[in-house]
Formats: structure tokens, sequence, C-alpha cells
């Protein structure tokens, strides 16, 4: 029997082909016949199949018995879950209860649909997800310029011919908030036609390998790159907004604001040379069809909400928005933003001890730890994770894991017993993967062609366990004390109503059938129709980014601090997948790739030799990782992966516990953000490193 459907594990979308042979998985291979990945899929996609057999995966709950862990019944986890959950709120009040939502979430129909009911239902404003450890700054200038957090540009990448990228590494990662299955034949095929693509990146990447050309850049500096390159654009009169200028306010405010920001000026804070940031802009602006695109690098930074306005400006004042190869807006078979409206969505409320604001709901997870860990009224007491690891991967994941031990309740909805769901009193595994149907609420509208597909699950769900949604909607059932029995309602009925309803109209019983997916053309112009903000206008120009370039500026002035001289920023690897998927043995064949990557200069400076031993410390913490010595590192920069740290003791992982290797975040900083979104900021950490 041969199975077709999406792999669901990053955001790329994969159509896989999946041979079955009396029950068992023979082959899992790329779709050729798929609308949109034409037969690409990575390593990671033949991991599917084991997690569906690992051992270690969890299928019943589990309750903490002292140092060991006995399987319950799910009736009397449920129920002990809620009655601790409402003691404790009844007790302290609502706020006492607070939930984390993590990454795989948005990979998973089920969890999708229901996760904002449940917090709903959990009443609290302590929310928390891996949002603000990855693109709050994406939402925050979308928001702000556009009138909506999630209407996201994404790079016409078929059709442009200068793609300019901005700390992200599509190679590695398979592109985010670009959904973009094989990237590489995309990115190559620019440069076949006549067109560039060029990095800017404090390591040369895998994509800055491949890439027509690529600069160094000292981490956290892109806002002053960017400055620049508005700033020469102006001057040099290559300003061409086009048919934006018929709904766009602020150009001018805009080219007076930028003016001091000369590449003779930021060029030392910067690492490029004038030359080199004038010729960029000038080939920029005047390339016929250019989009500028910013990843993880740019998001993860003290100035990430600045980077993110200047990019969308970048792209505006060149006339590269809402534009054939350039930044554009889909058309998604679900329109996921009308179920939401613009309107006010930031520092509605504050965090309790740092005071941080709120933005779409929720607290920024740095400050999670403080808030369980600082006593007083509204001290957090009880928290749920969800489809998240935070203790690898928050910043200061070694505060937060002391954090956790001190809680009165901890839930994890969670597949395997790890690094956090070790800290809980009661674990709820749900069906997960291959026992999932799937459809991309969120990738499709992130996509760079517009596609729908749906996916029918593969196996069922074992033997008494529990679908996603179905602990979603019990626990939310009880927590608002519904009477009568709980009947769940599978996502399906929401998922045919969204197809029905949206652009297209499409019937879901069509687009079941079409097992390869569904192709509903490029991205078109949306603008100005598709603006959220009231009067149907572009924000170039938003009060909250023009104040906070104010510290930016201040950051200028700043100098390094004598015991921590290095910055250290992270990677991806193709066969990593966050922390979660070092249990597949496939995955971890071949050389340790937690190291720490350095400059030979500055190995040589330490007197330190490849592959030997060293401790890296911050102000936070200290670990210990091999050295390799590589000049694709920036001199004066170091990079390790994140999700790494399975050392922590007693967690029954076979494979993980292998290969422990060390987490980047117990040296990353929980008080080191972009204050004005929330978000970490991962590549501002500054670091010693020595032999050990
Ligand atoms: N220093 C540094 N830190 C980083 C980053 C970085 O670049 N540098 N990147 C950040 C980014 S972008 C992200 S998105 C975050 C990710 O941070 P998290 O989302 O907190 O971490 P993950 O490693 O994705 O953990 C996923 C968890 O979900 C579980 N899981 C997997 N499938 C399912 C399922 O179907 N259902 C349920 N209920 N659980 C499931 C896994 O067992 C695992 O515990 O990490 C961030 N942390
Ligand atoms: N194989 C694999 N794929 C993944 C994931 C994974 O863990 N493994 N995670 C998924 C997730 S959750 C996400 S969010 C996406 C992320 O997707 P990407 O953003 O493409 O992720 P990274 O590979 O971390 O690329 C970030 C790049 O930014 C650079 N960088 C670091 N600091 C700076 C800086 O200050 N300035 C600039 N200009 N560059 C900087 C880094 O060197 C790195 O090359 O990947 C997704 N895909
Ligand atoms: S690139 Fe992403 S979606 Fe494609 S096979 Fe790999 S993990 Fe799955
Ligand atoms: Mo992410």
């Amino acid at each position: 029997m041969t199975h077709h459907r999406t792999c669901n594990l990053c955001e790329a979308m994969c159509g896989l082909e999946i041979e079955l042979q009396d029950g068992q998985i023979q082959t899992i291979r790329g779709d050729q016949n798929d609308s949109f990945s034409r037969g690409h899929i990575c390593p990671k996609a033949v991991a599917l199949k084991d997690i569906y057999e690992d051992p270690n995966r969890l299928k019943t709950p589990l309750r903490r018995k002292g140092k060991t862990w006995e399987p319950i019944s799910w009736e009397a986890a449920m129920e002990e879950v809620v009655t601790k959950i409402q003691a404790i709120q009844a007790q302290y009040g609502s706020n006492a209860v607070a939930l984390y939502q993590g990454n795989p979430s948005i990979h998973n129909l089920g969890t999708m649909m229901n996760s904002s009911a449940f917090a709903k239902a959990l009443k609290t404003k302590n929310l928390y997800s891996a949002t603000s450890v990855d693109q709050l700054p994406h939402h925050f200038a979308s928001w702000l310029m556009f009138g909506h957090p999630l209407l996201i540009p994404i790079p016409d990448i078929d059709r442009t011919d200068f793609m300019l990228i901005f700390g992200g590494n599509p190679l590695a990662s398979n592109g985010s908030m670009m959904s973009v299955p094989d990237v590489a034949h995309r990115l190559r095929a620019i440069q076949e036609r006549g067109g560039q693509v060029v990095t800017i990146d404090p390591r040369r990447s895998e994509t800055a390998a491949k890439a027509s050309a690529h600069h160094f850049i000292k981490p956290g500096a892109d806002v002053y790159l960017l400055l620049a390159l508005l700033q020469v654009i102006f001057s040099e009169k290559l300003d061409k907004p086009g048919r934006l200028a018929d709904f766009t306010d602020g150009l001018e405010q805009l080219q007076a604001l930028v003016a001091p920001f000369s590449p003779e000026r930021v060029s030392g804070v910067t690492g490029l040379s004038a030359v080199a940031i004038r010729d960029l802009a000038m080939a920029f602006a005047t390339a016929e069809k250019a989009v500028c695109y910013g990843r993880v690098g740019v998001s993860t930074q003290s100035f990430g909400g600045l980077c993110h306005w200047l990019i969308n400006a970048l792209n505006i004042v060149t006339g590269n928005l809402d534009q054939a190869g350039g930044a554009m807006f889909t058309t998604p078979a679900i329109d996921i933003l009308a179920a939401s409206k613009g309107g006010q969505r930031f520092d509605r409320w504050r965090s309790r001890v740092r005071q941080l604001p709120e933005f779409l709901g929720e607290l920024p997870v740095a400050a999670l730890a403080e808030e369980i860990s600082t006593p007083g009224e509204g001290q957090i007491r009880a928290l749920v994770t969800s489809c998240g690891n935070p203790v690898l991967s928050t910043p200061n994941g070694t505060k937060l894991e002391k954090a956790l031990e001190g809680l009165d309740l901890m839930v994890a909805i969670d597949i395997y017993l790890n690094e956090s769901s070790r800290h809980a009193d009661i674990i709820l595994p749900p069906a997960t993967g291959l026992e999932n149907p799937h459809y991309d609420l969120t990738f499709h509208a992130l996509a760079v062609r517009n596609t729908a597909k749906y996916s029918p699950a593969l196996f069922p769900k074992a033997e008494g366990a529990k679908y996603d949604y179905e602990i979603y909607q019990e626990l939310s059932h009880r927590l608002r004390g519904e009477p009568g029995p709980f009947v769940a309602e599978s996502p399906e009925q929401k998922l045919a109503l969204g197809l029905q309803f949206g652009p297209y109209q499409l019937d879901f019983e069509e687009v079941k059938k079409q097992k390869h997916g569904i192709d509903l053309g490029p991205l078109e112009p949306r603008f100005p129709a598709r603006l959220f903000t009231e009067d149907k206008r572009i924000q170039l120009y938003p009060d909250l980014l023009v104040k906070d370039l104010a510290r930016a500026e201040q950051a200028l002035q700043e100098s390094t601090s004598p015991t921590f001289p290095m910055q250290l920023i992270g990677r991806r690897h193709l066969r990593d997948n966050n922390s979660w998927m070092h249990n597949a043995q496939r995955l971890m064949r071949g050389r340790d790739r937690c190291t720490l990557y350095m400059h030979p200069d500055d190995a040589e400076n330490l007197g330190l030799k490849d592959q030997a031993q060293v401790k890296v410390s911050s102000r936070v913490g200290s670990i210990h990782l091999p050295l390799e010595i590589t000049a694709d590192m920036m001199p004066g920069v170091v990079c390790m992966p994140h999700g790494y740290g399975h050392h922590r003791a007693d967690i029954r992982l076979d494979v993980a516990s292998q290969y422990p290797g060390a987490s980047i975040n117990d040296l990353t900083d929980e008080t080191v953000l972009d204050e004005l979104t929330g978000n970490a900021a991962f590549s501002n950490v500054w670091v010693s490193v020595e032999g050990s």
C-alpha cells in the first residue's frame, strides 16, 4: 500500500510517499507528484517512522511517584490535573496557572485548532510560547505596518532576481516564515536566470557557501546596516516605491530618519566596509525584482523589531513589496487572518516582576522563570507545557529548570519524558505524527505559492491513546465545569468549513481526493485591499518603532566587556529539529554536531587546538563542548547549535542520552531581550572561551 501525506516536521511541507507492507513502513520517499515539493525531502522525514516506532515514546499518562513514574488511566490523569488546577486557582487566583506552548503546536492540526480555547479555559494572563524565542519581531512589524500580525511578507523566490538574506540559513532549516520545499533548487534557479543571492551572516553558512556573495556582520548589528542601505538608496535617489506610494504613509519621514546613517558611520559597528554597503544598496535598488528577507538571526536579537521594520521598508522603498519577484502576501485556502481583526495587541498588561509588556496576549518566555520563583501576589504556582521543551529552548534554561522544581503542579502534554517534562507531576501524551490527520493551517499562509493539502492519518492511534484535540477539549470541558458527558469534536468539521468559506470555496471532499496537494497558483498582488490598517494604508513610520531607534542609537556608544570578549550565536543542522528528535538513531550517526565553531585567529590567540574540549562562560553559566576551528566564522564570534543538553539525569531516552551535547541556553541570558517586542536576544550574548 502507498500512502501520501505532508511531512509536518518543519515548515517546508514536503510531500511524502510512504510504502507499507503488512502494516510496516518499508520506505519513506519524496512524492514526485506533490504539486509543491516535487519530490524533495530531507533526512528528518524518514525519522517519522522512528518516532512512530520509538519504544521511548509515551502512550499512556504518567504520574510522578518520587523519583519514578507510574502509568495511570486517562480518567485519573484528567481528574487530577483539573482538580489541582482549580484548587490552585481558588487559593491564589487564576493567574497562578501558566501555559507554555512550544513549536510542534503549529505543526499539529488538533493543537492549532484547540489550544487557544484551552488557554481561555485556563483564564490566565500567564500565557507563554516559543514565539518569544523566535519570531515576535515579524509579527510586531506586520501589526504596526500592515495592521495584522499574521500579514507576513513572503519572498517570491521563484520570480525574483535578487534575494538578500539576513540571518537565515534555509539550506539547513529548509526555510522559515517562508514555506519553500526544495529551497536549494529554487535559490540556484535565481542564479541560473542571471540573478543574485546575497547573505548577511556572522557565519559563512551552508546557504552563504552557495550564494553569489556573503558578507560577515557583527551579531546584532543588522539594524545599522539596514539603516545605511536605506540611507544610500534615498541619497542616490534610487527610491521608487511606484504604486505603493499611493497608499503608503511616512516615506519622507523615513528618508529624514535614515539620513544620519551613512555607510561610513556604520562600517565599524557592522564590520562591513562602506564600499561594500554602498555597492549592496545600489545592486539591490537597481535589480528589476528584488526581495530582502530576514529570519531567526535578525529576529532573536536586541533590535529584532527594528530589523523587521527596516527589512519591510527596504522592500517598500524599492517598490518590491506586493509585487512579483518581491515580498508578497499569500491567499491561503483557509484564511487564518480573517478569524482575528487588527486593533490594539500590545502592552494591555505587563509581567509581574520585570514589567515586560504583553504582545498578542502573551508575555515573553524569558520572564517565565522569575514569575515562578519570585514570591508574592500573582506568583505562578502551576505550569502546563504543551509541545514544548523550554528547559532547552529558552534563555537561561538552568534558571527555569530550578524554578520548575518549586512549582506546586506541572503538567506536560508531550510525547516524551525529556528535559522539561521530567519536572512534571503528570504527563499527558497525545497521538502524534503519522497517527494524525494533517492540514497546515499556518504554513499554507506562509508559503511561496498558494497551495492546499490534506493528509489522512496513516496509522490509528495506539490503543487507549488520545488525540491532542481530545486532550485539549476534555481539559477545557472539565475546567469550564460544563455539565454532561464530554464528547470530542474532530478538527475536520472546522477544516471543511474553513475551506468552504475560504477564498477558493474548496470542497473538503475534493481536497481529500487530491493526495498530491492542490496548486492554487503563484502569489498575487493583494494591496491595498488586503491591508488590515483602518485607513487601508501602509504605515512606514510607526511611532513605536521610530521611538525604539533611540535604543539602537544608544547602543552605538556602548563598549564591549573585557570579561566576556566574544559573541555567541546559534546554528541549525539539517538532521536536528530543535531539541526533540535526537532519539532517532539514523539522525544521530556521524560526527558530533554539538561543537563550538571558532575562527582560526581566535583559536590561535587563545592557544586552543581543533577538537580540544573548551569551557564557554557567560554571565549566566558555563558549559563544556569540543572546539571546531573554521574560517567560516567571523573573527570574534563563536557558534553552537541549540537543542542539546540531554545529560539531565534520569530521562528515559535511549539514543538521545548517548549524544548529550551541551545546551546553548545554559549560556544565553534571560535579561537580554529585544526590549520592544520581548523576543529573546540570543545573538547579543557575550561569552569567554578557555581550554578545559
Ligand atoms: N539559543 C537558541 N535557542 C532557541 C533557538 C535558537 O535559535 N537559539 N530557536 C528557538 C526557536 S526558533 C524555537 S521554535 C524554539 C523551540 O522551542 P520548544 O518548542 O520549546 O522546543 P522543541 O524542541 O521544539 O520541543 C518540542 C516538544 O514537543 C514535543 N512534541 C513533539 N511532537 C509533539 C506532538 O505531536 N504533541 C505534543 N504534545 N508534543 C510533541 C517534543 O517531545 C518536545 O518536548 O527554540 C528556540 N530556542
Ligand atoms: N534542520 C532543522 N530545520 C529547522 C529547525 C531545526 O532545528 N533544524 N528549526 C525550525 C525552526 S523552529 C525555525 S524558527 C527555523 C529557523 O530558520 P532559519 O532562520 O533559517 O534558522 P537558522 O539556521 O538558525 O539560521 C539563522 C542564521 O542567522 C545567523 N545569525 C545569527 N546571529 C545573527 C545576527 O546577529 N545577524 C545576522 N545577520 N545573522 C545572524 C546564523 O549564523 C544562521 O546562519 O528553522 C526550522 N527548521
Ligand atoms: S524539509 Fe522539513 S518538511 Fe521537508 S522532509 Fe525535511 S523535515 Fe519534512
Ligand atoms: Mo522556531
